[in-house]
């Protein structure tokens, strides 16, 4: 049966419906394993490939996992009536505003409803009024600081929204989708080269849209077989050598095709950045050049360089190859005109993990099944740093606990060849800057990372003083997440990125890249701004399952964006030399 796409609804559609059910089920006090049925669902349709719409229309729905009946039932109702009943029934209990105010930094649904209830909140305009009146602090538990900390969130909601910053995805989870394109389009007999480009090969923690670029004598032959991509779900503009289209998960694809003669020069232009791109013209120019998409114009001459590399788009002007992690404008122009580029770090540098979480708390596999999988990535040290008492929703360890997962470690570390198992822990430090385990139980590890997980919103002079307290704790060894973001989730907290690095540095402390795909923390201008002052950093998976040592390479990419060289990152060498620097 032939299916008139146009008239499906997105994958994006049919996400946006489960999560508003979770919204309304939390708002509503819904038990967290309901909610969370829906919000997987909801994860897993925006970010399938193919459409979630033609495959219910197959019956297909129920083959994908925790996907069952009640679930394919509402699908198949918004498909046949466009609407949910389920869902109907709840909207008309709770305002639709609330949900806005319900994802509030600060808020949660407890406090939504209390605020609805006692101070007739109904949107996020209600409470922005009702903060302004001091009507918020009357509410029992609610103060004036709550006050001023919604302002500020209303504040950051309204410029999210405003501008494009809110549509920006995690690179983690476009970049599947964009290989899964260069691979079809390397596929096809007229393509001579194909990659992608923009954000993406910038490495940046975020992109707006996938960019392509193609190297083929056939343009209109590319485009067509391109078009019948099943990910595609509208063309949007073709011209004679660019296409536009819209993913099933609403994102934007650039396809741009020149010949194989030009592909260097195409390659840089889309790799961007845009701001890179336009020093980079400016450089050239005054060296009586014009870089353009097409070619390197020699202005005195009229003679035109086309470049089949990048390489020779920069060597063209004199210049060194700048890798695309650094093209930000950030120095890296006159770096490559001085020849000061850095040797950047790389992931078969690194040679151990120190941050790992197993099934002893939040993770999701054994101790064993962690070490094997780091050992099969070519690691040849693995240190678990588990969470610690305080932090209950994860099983977090109290000393009696810790102890007898040393003993495990101990025994795994004997019993495995091929990989050096360590004993760490990832211990919380409290609101109150005392950390979560005595010394003379963080005296028994060979690594301790100490985070925050609580107090976000603590003013700048409280969140230094936590850290400087960590930091000069003898035993601890590393500052995880050191800025606390989330992103798209959670701003960081008022850390001073600067006097940690100075800490970092008087105290022989690493300073954590943690390479979560949504916490990237530090982020790279950190990162290189504390290895200036010449602090040591430390790239890490925070790993709660196998597949998450893949985070490691997102790590290194934010090390490679801070201009980070293997000297800068303590884990590129062996255990064995990791050496207290105090
Ligand atoms: P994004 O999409 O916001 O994550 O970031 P980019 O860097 O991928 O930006 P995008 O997709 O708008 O453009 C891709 C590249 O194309 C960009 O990095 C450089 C180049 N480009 C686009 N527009 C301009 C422009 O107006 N001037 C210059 N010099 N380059 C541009
Ligand atoms: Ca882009
Ligand atoms: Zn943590």
């Amino acid at each position: 049966m032939a299916i008139d796409r146009a008239d499906l609804p997105s994958n994006g559609e049919l996400a946006g419906l489960l999560q508003t059910i979770a919204d309304y089920l939390s708002l509503d006090g819904e038990s967290q394993y309901r909610i969370l049925a829906y919000e997987r669902a909801a994860a897993l349709f925006s970010g399938h490939p193919v459409s979630i719409a033609e495959m219910a229309s197959h019956g297909a729905l129920r083959e994908l996992p925790g996907i069952g009946a009640a679930l394919e039932a509402k699908v198949l109702e918004y498909m046949a009536t466009g609407r949910v009943a389920f869902l109907e029934k709840l909207r008309e209990r709770y305002p639709e505003g609330l949900l806005t105010v319900m994802h509030l930094p600060g808020m949660g649904p407890k406090k939504t409803r209390l605020v609805w209830e006692a101070a007739g909140v109904a949107d996020i305009r209600d409470l922005e009024r009702a903060c302004r009146e001091g009507r918020i602090r009357e509410i029992p538990g609610m103060g004036e600081r709550t006050e001023a900390k919604l302002l500020r969130a209303i504040e950051a909601w309204a410029a999210k929204t405003a501008g494009e910053e809110g549509l920006r995805r995690l690179r983690s989870l476009v970049e599947p989708q964009a290989a899964h394109m260069v691979a079809a389009l390397r596929a096809l007999p007229a393509v001579v080269a194909a990659d992608h480009a923009g954000s993406l090969r910038r490495l940046r923690p975020t992109v707006r849209d996938i960019d392509l670029v193609v190297a083929s004598f056939d343009p209109g032959l590319v485009m067509d077989a391109f078009s019948t991509l099943p990910e595609l779900a509208r063309i949007e503009e073709r011209g004679e050598t660019k296409l536009v289209a819209t993913t099933h998960t609403g994102l934007g694809v650039d396809l741009r095709i020149v010949g194989p003669q030009s592909y260097g020069n195409l390659l840089q232009h889309s790799t961007g950045s845009a701001d890179h791109n336009v020093a980079l013209r400016g450089y050239a120019q005054r060296r009586g050049y014009k870089i353009s998409e097409y070619h390197v114009e020699h202005l005195e001459s009229g003679r035109l360089i086309t470049c089949a590399t990048e390489a020779e788009v920069y060597g063209s002007v004199g210049l060194a190859y700048i890798p695309p992690e650094l093209r930000e404008n950030q120095g890296e122009i006159e770096a490559a005109e001085a020849g000061r580029l850095p040797d950047l770090v790389d992931l078969p540098d690194l040679r151990g993990d120190l941050h790992v979480h197993s099934d002893w708390t939040d993770g999701r596999a054994s101790l064993e099944t962690m070490a094997v999988a780091a050992r099969d990535r070519g690691l040849t040290y693995l240190c678990f740093c588990d969470h610690s008492q305080s932090l209950a929703m994860t099983g977090g360890l109290n000393p009696e606990r810790l102890l007898a997962q040393i003993e495990a470690i101990r025994a795994l570390d004997a019993r495995l060849e091929g990989i050096r198992v360590l004993a760490g822990i990832e211990v919380d430090i409290l609101a109150d800057g005392r950390l979560d385990l005595p010394d003379d139980v963080l005296a028994r590890l060979d690594f301790v990372t100490a985070s925050i997980h609580s107090g976000f919103g603590q003013p700048q002079a409280r969140i230094m003083e936590r850290l400087a307290n960590a930091v000069r704790n003898p035993y601890v060894r590393s500052i995880g997440h050191p800025t606390g973001r989330l992103l798209g989730r959670r701003e960081p907290y008022e850390v001073d990125v600067e006097t940690l690095a100075r800490l970092a540095v008087e105290t022989g402390t690493y300073l954590e890249i943690n390479g979560s795909p949504d916490r990237l923390d530090l982020t790279a201008p950190a990162a290189r701004r504390a290895a200036a002052l010449g602090a040591a950093l430390v790239v890490c998976s925070d790993a709660h399952s196998p597949s998450d040592f893949e985070n490691l390479r997102f790590g290194i990419g934010e090390a490679r964006r801070g201009w980070l060289r293997s000297d800068d990152v303590a884990n590129t060498r062996p255990w064995e030399s990791l050496g207290r620097s105090r």
